[in-house]
């Protein structure tokens, strides 16, 4: 997808703020992803994405993206990338978010010609490196979301191992 770079600099002490308008290609519409994110992932619009966070200036979050959703969806899956500026490896180990009943990690894998969405208890965020949630591939999977919570930007927790967890700002494109 045709993502600006947003940064060269690593260790910014202080983080700008972002607020992008940024059109999705066609690839991101053909998404693989047949289950019950399938609706949430064809993303035609224009992508809101939410302000980057930063954690503890090493963990960064950004492109954080909800697709707008059917209006009696029930899931939802968000996009972001995590990026790691420190020179351990990270593990993320789960999310939380208010908004759902449950929230989990999730891959989308083809078996035998059919797109599956299996969960991850971990994932590993390489030091200096950075993990990517996009259409047909890793996301955050919520379920059971409420609907009245999700209007309005929302908190999701990202928890990690040997590290605390760290909220962010999720703002669903409307
Ligand atoms: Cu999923």
């Amino acid at each position: 997808m045709p993502f600006l770079s947003m940064r060269s600099s690593a260790k910014a002490a202080i983080w700008p703020v972002f607020f992008l308008l940024v059109s999705l290609s066609a690839s991101a519409a053909n998404s693989t992803e047949v289950s019950v994110a399938s609706e949430s992932t064809k993303v035609s619009e224009q992508a809101t994405f939410s302000e980057d966070a930063v954690f503890d200036e090493t963990i960064v979050a950004a492109k954080v993206y909800m697709p707008k959703l059917p209006p009696v969806s029930r899931s939802a899956a968000i996009y972001l990338t995590l990026e790691n500026h420190s020179d351990k490896a990270v593990t993320l180990t789960g999310v939380t978010t208010p908004a759902a009943h449950h929230a989990m990690i999730h891959q989308t894998i083809e078996e035998d010609g059919m797109a599956k969405m299996r969960h991850q208890d971990r994932l590993v965020i390489p030091a200096q490196g950075k993990l990517v949630f996009q259409p047909g591939s890793y996301h955050i999977m919520l379920m059971g979301l409420d609907r009245a919570l999700i209007n309005a930007p929302f908190e999701l927790t990202l928890e990690f191992a040997h590290r605390s967890p760290m909220t962010l700002t999720v703002k669903p494109a409307q």
